[in-house]
């Protein structure tokens, strides 16, 4: 069976920060640092996800998929990051996921989306190797309640992004401005992925996977320095965090003056590469790279996607380069390539209300169809995709961007909390239920 779904967050939606014992995260301090998001906004509420699960889980019941990807809140269940376990917490995830049982729906669980405890962000996060371990601990813990229910687990979410932006940049949580310095980040994920897949199977788990934040990259000329800095930009970006998981090694970082990966110990590689049972995909655009003006720094430049439309937030409008990704990973990793899920693919548009006061949302149609499409071009040029999430059930939390970049197919009405599904959930609900592929 095709899975078709949508996906969420737990920071994004839950609200609910002070409720039932939960600790705080990064997100909680980063958010109430004055300039760091958008407007002030923070999760606080959100979508009030906590209290209004059932309501949710009868949305994505009538909307007619088959599974969804959620995140759990690591503080919710490990206030301290690490130590005592709080039931009040699973608890939590325990009524979702039966909720989810109870409509059909395949709950899939991501551990780490980029919610950290504070408590081990104060002891070095992701910049300390112990994290790793702690998130096998926390991942022990939560499938010890949930895998009975649960079958699929995806370790973390978009290991490169929080990388980037949390650590080298310092756009998201924890907000710090390492650049090539927060390597160890990198390294110390990709160890906690391996090291919480074993946990996850040692209770139970069925099916095992890790979600890259994927790009097709486009050198701006067939110039060698522009294929070179293409070249540059897909290590960093793509192989970095496929090939140790795929094939049991790091790409080559000499392109950034780095003789080798740091952080990595003995016996590390095949920890992160042991085998997997899917690789989660997300994608949201291609990337343009062109070789780098100054020849100080990195070694590439984003030339920009020109002559495509444009999202609400900027992106690129390329249905074709999920069909480029998805085949030019078969093309790259053959055998080594698990099936493939498309854990997150979706658009902002801002609210177009119609006639009916229903959010016209004729943009997202046509970006879903047309990646839906492209999703299956992929499987007929033989990439075995086994499931489709949209990007996101709910207008939620957009990290740095606050409430500003709606990517629901349902509106939420924060002030109120009133749910209403936009023309995309009703189209959506159509495609699924006309065709159970892509
Ligand atoms: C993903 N980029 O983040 C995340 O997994 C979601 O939590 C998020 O809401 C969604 O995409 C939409 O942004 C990304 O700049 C953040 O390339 C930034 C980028 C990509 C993905």
């Amino acid at each position: 069976m095709f899975l078709w779904g949508t996906a969420t967050a737990s920071y994004q939606i839950e609200g609910a920060v002070a409720d039932d014992g939960r600790g705080l995260s990064i997100w909680d301090t980063f958010a109430h640092e004055p300039g760091k998001v958008k407007d002030g906004h923070t999760g606080d509420m959100a979508c009030d996800h906590y209290h209004r699960w059932s309501e949710d889980v009868m949305l994505m019941a009538a909307l007619g998929v088959n599974s969804y990807r959620f995140s759990i809140s690591w503080p919710r269940i490990l206030p301290a990051g690490r130590g005592a376990v709080n039931q009040a917490g699973l608890d939590f995830y325990d009524r979702l996921v039966d909720g989810l049982c109870a409509q059909g729906i395949v709950p899939a669980a991501t551990l780490f989306h980029w919610d950290l405890p504070q408590a081990l962000e104060d002891e070095g996060g992701w910049l300390a190797r112990d994290t790793a371990s702690r998130l096998a601990d926390y991942a022990g813990v939560v499938a010890a309640r949930l895998a009975d229910r649960v079958p699929i687990w995806i370790t973390l979410n978009e290991p490169f992004v929080h990388m980037v932006f949390g650590y080298a940049l310092g756009t998201h949580a924890p907000g710090r401005t390492l650049f090539l310095d927060a390597l160890p980040v990198a390294h110390h994920q990709l160890l906690g992925h391996g090291l919480a897949a074993q946990a996850l199977r040692a209770h139970g788990a069925q099916r095992v996977l890790v979600t890259n934040n994927l790009t097709p990259v486009r050198p701006a000329s067939s110039s060698t320095g522009d294929l070179r800095a293409a070249d540059a930009y897909d290590t960093l970006h793509n192989r970095l965090f496929n090939d140790p998981v795929l094939l049991g090694r790091y790409p080559d970082l000499s392109a950034f003056g780095v003789d080798a990966m740091p952080a990595v110990r003995d016996g590390d590689l095949a920890v992160i590469a042991q085998p997997l049972d899917g690789l989660g995909v997300n994608y949201y655009n291609p990337t343009r790279i062109r070789a780098p003006g100054e020849p100080m720094g990195l070694p590439f430049e984003d030339a920009g996607i020109t002559g495509h439309p444009t999202t609400a937030f900027g992106w690129p409008v390329v249905p074709d380069g999920l069909r480029e990704l998805l085949t030019g990973l078969k093309a790259r990793y053959g055998d080594a390539l698990p099936p493939v899920y498309v854990t997150e693919n979706g658009c902002s548009q801002p609210d177009i209300p119609g006639p009916d006061g229903v959010i016209d949302d004729q943009d997202r149609i046509a970006f879903l169809d047309a990646h839906i499409q492209a999703v299956g071009a992929a499987m007929s040029e033989g990439v075995d995709v086994r499931g489709y999430y949209v990007w996101s059930l709910l207008d939620n939390f957009e990290w740095a961007e606050g409430y500003t970049q709606r990517f629901g197919l349902v509106h939420v009405d924060f002030p109120t909390q009133k749910r209403t599904p936009k023309a995309s959930y009703h189209w959506l609900r159509t495609r699924i239920t006309t065709s159970p592929t892509p």
